[in-house]
């Protein structure tokens, strides 16, 4: 059977990750077909210069280490969400859906770039983080600049003369604007080289960044192109539909929190600094929360420090605290009470959208 009829199934099914293996290779495989033909036209309008070949390599090089090698799960969601809002799909329909897709892969790569300067961090997806990287360092700041550009470049060669492309242009306008506004808060909220003060470490603190910095570009995002492919652009469904993504947004960043810590760098690709960065992780949001007097002083004492024993004693207080415990509790029952927004809120929108979204995302490790 076709496409359409195989994740409408997997749709319906109730166990998770139930999309069968063959589904998920051919549209993985459809997609990442796309990515060379992309690299290319990001070479259009200066290829007559002779002495700019040099950047035109530099930045294939940017493109190519640090786009396509994610779980694209962002990228991958517009042709799925677009498949249950609309019975069928014209090829075309299907080539842009992965292109805008494929937008929010190069949106994504801009923002863990100049990411993982901020956070210090050592590696991503498995390899050294760009920065760090031999003859790189600073220039990654003009890269992360570069990526976004290839996000506009890229939209305006293919989707110029469709009705959609200035809403669709727009979102990603608006999206720039509230990942850095999130990000903003995440690093002001984890001032570094000072005394540790957890006064700000609040629950409120801690929702109001991760809606900001992840929920809008990871879970929004690529639902609203699909809407706006769709034609579906009225302010109710689009509310509703930000309402539930957002909370979704929450649970992931919830889970890469969890991650940082507990994850395996070799499956999860990045070595986790939160401890050491002074992040307002969810962790410690918990462990703050449970934390009696004395506990709380040797949090104060060994948090937002390098030094390995100091983050030992942190890991140490957060297994004191089962913390690991309290988080697949938390797992569960996010799960269900997303499962039931789902169900109270999508008003006109096909309930497929959300769950197989929310699918993807329940127990990962990585
Ligand atoms: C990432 O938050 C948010 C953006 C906008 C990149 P993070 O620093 O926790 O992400 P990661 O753990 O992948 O570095
Ligand atoms: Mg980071
Ligand atoms: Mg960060
Ligand atoms: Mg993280």
């Amino acid at each position: 059977y076709n496409n359409i009829a195989r994740l409408t199934i997997a749709n319906s099914m109730n166990n998770h990750n139930s999309v069968p293996k063959k589904a998920k290779l051919d549209e993985l495989g459809e997609f990442d077909k796309l990515f060379p033909e992309l690299l290319e036209c990001l070479n259009e309008g200066c290829s007559k210069e002779k002495e700019l070949d040099k950047v035109l390599s530099w930045f294939k090089e940017v493109s190519e280490y640090n786009v396509p090698h994610g779980k694209k799960n962002r990228g991958l969601s517009v042709i799925a969400s677009l498949r249950c809002f609309k019975e069928t799909l014209s090829e075309e329909e299907e080539k842009i859906a992965r292109i805008l897709g494929w937008c929010i892969e190069w949106f994504q790569a801009f923002f863990l770039v100049a990411d993982d300067v901020m956070d210090s961090s050592i590696t991503r997806r498995g390899k050294p983080c760009w920065y760090k990287k031999e003859g790189v360092g600073l220039v990654a700041l003009n890269d992360a600049i570069y990526l976004e550009c290839c996000v506009y470049h890229i939209l305006r060669k293919y989707c110029r003369h469709k009705t959609y492309y200035v809403d669709i242009v727009d979102l990603f306008h608006q999206t720039c604007m509230q990942t850095v506004r999130g990000q903003c808060l995440d690093l002001i909220t984890a001032p570094s080289g000072g005394k540790v003060d957890f006064t700000d470490f609040t629950e409120d603190r801690y929702n109001t960044i991760v809606k900001w910095k992840t929920g809008y570009y990871s879970f929004y995002l690529p639902v609203a192109i699909a809407m706006y492919m769709s034609s579906i652009t009225d302010d109710d469904s689009h509310e509703r539909a930000q309402h539930i993504l957002l909370h979704m947004g929450r649970y992931f960043q919830i889970q890469d929190d969890y991650l940082d810590c507990y994850g395996d760098p070799e499956v999860i690709g990045k070595i986790g600094t939160d401890i050491q960065e002074n992040k307002c992780s969810w962790l410690v949001i918990q462990a703050l929360k449970k934390a009696t007097e004395s506990q709380r002083e040797i949090l104060e004492n060994n948090y937002a420090d390098t030094d390995p024993s100091k983050v030992q004693k942190v890991k140490d207080l957060y297994q004191e605290l089962k913390l690991k415990e309290l988080y697949h509790e938390f797992e569960e029952e996010s799960y269900t009470e997303l499962l039931t927004l789902i169900e109270n809120l999508s008003g006109s929108m096909p309930k497929s959208v959300f769950q197989g979204f929310a699918k993807k995302i329940y127990k990962r490790d990585k």
